[in-house]
């Protein structure tokens, strides 16, 4: 069985839709494992009107029985609670009212291509599936994923690391899995206090001109074993995996690994991590350069994902479009926006690595139960004698 996930549902439709395959069963899971990603993905300062109506709770209505699951499919459904208000634009089936349709595609945006490739002539019918509401699934699928992590010995977290044009200072040495526990009281999720504010501060100048930013986040994952992921085949090897999952969040346009870019500007004996051996941790690395990826493989490091995400393109000051009725110049949608959603989105890449990392443990450990895949781990350990961190 391999792991795998999808979503389904629109931004204004009646709700929201992930499914989860490949999970062990006999995984242990509690309400808050799931609903308390979907609240920290509602954090952040930046967050528009949307987030007031709003309250993410996921109902679980496939796959899990008293609290643990069952081996098949794990089913999740989220309200959208703004669909009281949308009723009659979303409803599944015809209504008898007049519902105007969008003509104006944003730049930036997928409505255009999307009502070229689609044959609509309903923006609306593109966006409402393109708008990054979809995340709540990914993040309600992806908290599944870490339950299952968490029982291999596995942690991943995140930070905001840049906002516009503000970033935080460089850290002095590695960050680790406790260095996370306050994250979330930052209202823009940076673990640096000074850069959280310069960085509120850029987001209500940026409101107030019309503007919206994007930024960096970066994804952590500690108590990886090495060799997750392989060498052998394009497909299989895990900064691909990492990479295409974190790029496919709305409104990414870049993804880094370690020191990512940097890398190409640097001499090749500062870009790699020197190789050490002793008796109390065996195989390790003083630095971490390569963010704990090696030929497609975890090395044992910690793993650091950068996302780059681009500001978001609907404007209260809207950019020139075209109208797709008349072909005349006219200005882009204006729709009710965020103006920043660069911490949300550090919350939804956690979801998006943490389902790469489950799936890329379930391949190399098998397992119908979860106490077959932990079985598998300690036996795996043992062979490479690996001692953690
Ligand atoms: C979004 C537009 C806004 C965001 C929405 C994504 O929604 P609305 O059009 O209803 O104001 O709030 O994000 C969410 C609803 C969410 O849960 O993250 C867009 O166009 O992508």
């Amino acid at each position: 069985m391999s792991f795998r996930f999808t979503t389904a549902g629109e931004s204004h439709g009646p709700g929201l839709t992930a499914v989860v395959e490949g999970l062990p069963a006999g995984l242990e899971l509690t309400p808050e494992d799931l609903d308390r990603d979907l609240a920290r993905r509602q954090l952040g300062h930046g967050r528009g009107g949307r987030m007031k109506i709003e309250k993410d709770r996921a109902r679980v209505t496939g796959g899990i029985r008293h609290g643990r699951t069952l081996g098949g499919p794990v089913s999740v459904w989220i309200e959208n609670r703004d669909y009281q208000n949308w009723e009659e634009r979303m409803n599944p089936w015809p209504v008898d009212a007049q519902v105007d349709e969008v003509h104006l595609p944003r730049p930036g945006h997928a409505d255009l291509a999307g009502i070229q490739k689609f044959g609509h002539s309903d923006v609306r019918n593109v966006l409402e599936r393109a708008s990054a509401r979809e995340t709540a699934a990914r993040v309600a699928a992806g908290a599944l994923a870490k339950a299952f992590l968490r029982k291999l010995g596995v942690n991943v977290f995140s930070h905001v690391t840049r906002i516009g044009t503000v970033a935080a200072p460089p850290l002095d040495g590695a960050l680790g899995a406790g260095d996370f526990s306050g994250v979330d009281e930052s209202p823009v999720r940076c673990l640096d206090a000074a850069a959280s504010e310069a960085m509120v501060a850029e987001i209500d100048a940026a409101r107030k001109a019309n503007e919206s930013l994007g930024g960096l986040f970066e994804v952590s994952s500690f108590g990886l074993v090495p060799g997750i992921g392989s060498h052998v085949s394009w497909e299989a090897r895990l900064d691909g995996r990492l990479a295409g999952a974190v790029m496919s969040i709305q409104a990414m346009k870049g993804v880094g690994i370690g020191d990512g870019f940097e890398l190409a500007s640097r001499v090749g004996s500062a870009a790699h991590d020197e190789i050490f051996w002793s008796e109390e941790r065996g195989y390790h690395r003083q630095t971490n350069r390569a963010g704990g990826l090696e030929g497609g493989m975890t090395t044992g490091e910690p793993l650091v994902v950068v996302g780059a995400m681009k500001p978001l393109p609907t404007l209260t000051k809207p950019l020139r479009s075209v109208d797709t009725e008349t072909k005349k110049p006219a200005q882009a949608l204006r729709e009710r926006t965020d103006s920043c959603t660069v911490p949300a989105a550090g919350v939804v890449g956690e979801a998006m690595v943490a389902l790469v990392l489950a799936a890329a443990y379930r391949e190399k450990l098998g397992g119908d139960h979860i106490d077959d895949a932990r079985a598998a781990l300690a036996a795996y350990v043992e062979r490479i004698g690996w001692r953690s961190a």
